[in-house]
């Protein structure tokens, strides 16, 4: 796994103190502040992955700015190691309860910060390969159902609030159980990888696709209505047909799928369950009428 640079904020009212830990972290990106508040500022802006935080300081303690970054769900996930002079046993487990991952006392041993840094960062990188791991599904690299289920309800949420229409596209590759039949297994995933590549190609950034089951895929398509992912639809099921794809260094094939499409009644449905039921018959119609078709 290729490992990007780690950026670690470090927030110390004592400059001195600030200068120690940068040249200790020199193998990180280092952001550093005197200023609480500023410390929020900064967050904001650049993507953090640890923050070192001194407990005593003027404006807002650490222990109050700690709170902040926990309350908010942008940063709530950032590990947070205070370095303090405080080394009386409330002050400790204060520093766990608001979220503290770890507390080292003022003066610190350098090598031991260090090692405890690394050894954050690595239980930080097998926290986020679980977390890809439990959201995405292996073959196709896509979003699984589980972590659709999850995220679509703050598409739901969005559409609600700024009465935006929320459009289900549901596809599902034709006569898919005939390729495994004919050409195997491995043929079979490979087919599925195809299409995954090109729903990826031809789906907006603000869009959630993901891997709905075996070939069956969902996208869900935010500020837009039926004839908008009506077109959405029609180029992927065209790209579809007009792709060749190798069963053996001599032989092509062509695959063909078929969509359903429906549109969120954002006046009469909480949660997009009965769109996806729509959608789903949409695609059963859509089978009936002989495949390689679109039906709203
Ligand atoms: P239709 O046009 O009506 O959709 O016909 P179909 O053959 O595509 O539909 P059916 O639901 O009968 O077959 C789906 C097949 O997909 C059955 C299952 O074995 C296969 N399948 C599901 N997941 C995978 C997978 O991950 N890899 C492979 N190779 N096959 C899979
Ligand atoms: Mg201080
Ligand atoms: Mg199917
Ligand atoms: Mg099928």
């Amino acid at each position: 796994m290729e490992t990007k640079k780690k950026t670690i904020l470090v927030v110390d009212d004592n400059a001195e103190n600030l200068d120690i830990l940068a040249e200790l972290l020199e193998e990180y990106d280092v952001i550093d502040t005197t200023d609480g508040y500023e410390a929020l500022e900064i967050l904001n802006e650049e993507k953090v992955d640890l923050i070192l935080l001194d407990v005593m300081m003027p404006e807002i303690d650490g222990f109050e700015l700690c709170k902040k970054i926990k309350d908010n769900p942008q940063t709530q996930d950032i590990p947070i190691m205070f370095i303090t002079a405080l080394t009386d046993e409330d002050s400790i487990v204060k520093s766990y309860e608001i979220g503290g991952s770890d507390y080292i006392t003022k003066p610190f041993k350098k090598k031991e910060l260090l090692a405890k840094v690394k050894r954050e960062f690595k239980i930080q990188d097998l926290q986020n390969e679980l977390k890809l791991m439990a959201s995405t599904d292996p073959l196709t690299k896509l979003y699984n159902r589980r972590y659709f289920k999850e995220v679509s309800k703050h598409f739901v949420f969005s559409a609600k609030r700024e009465n935006e229409p929320l459009s289900v596209l549901m596809l599902d590759i034709d006569k898919f159980k005939s390729i495994n039949d004919t050409y195997g297994h491995d043929v079979g995933d490979k087919v599925i990888k195809t299409i995954a590549n090109i729903l990826t190609k031809n789906r907006r950034k603000s869009d959630l696709l993901c891997r709905w089951g075996g070939e069956e895929f969902l996208i869900l398509l935010p500020n837009t209505n039926v004839e908008g992912a009506f077109s959405v639809a029609e180029k992927i099921r065209k790209t579809v047909e007009n792709t060749d794809i190798n069963v053996s260094d001599e032989k092509q094939i062509k695959i063909t799928v078929s969509i359903g499409i429906s549109q969120m009644e954002l006046k009469e449905e909480d949660n997009l369950e009965p769109a996806i039921r729509r959608a789903d018959e949409a695609l059963y119609t859509a089978k009936e009428r002989g495949r390689n078709c679109i039906v709203l």
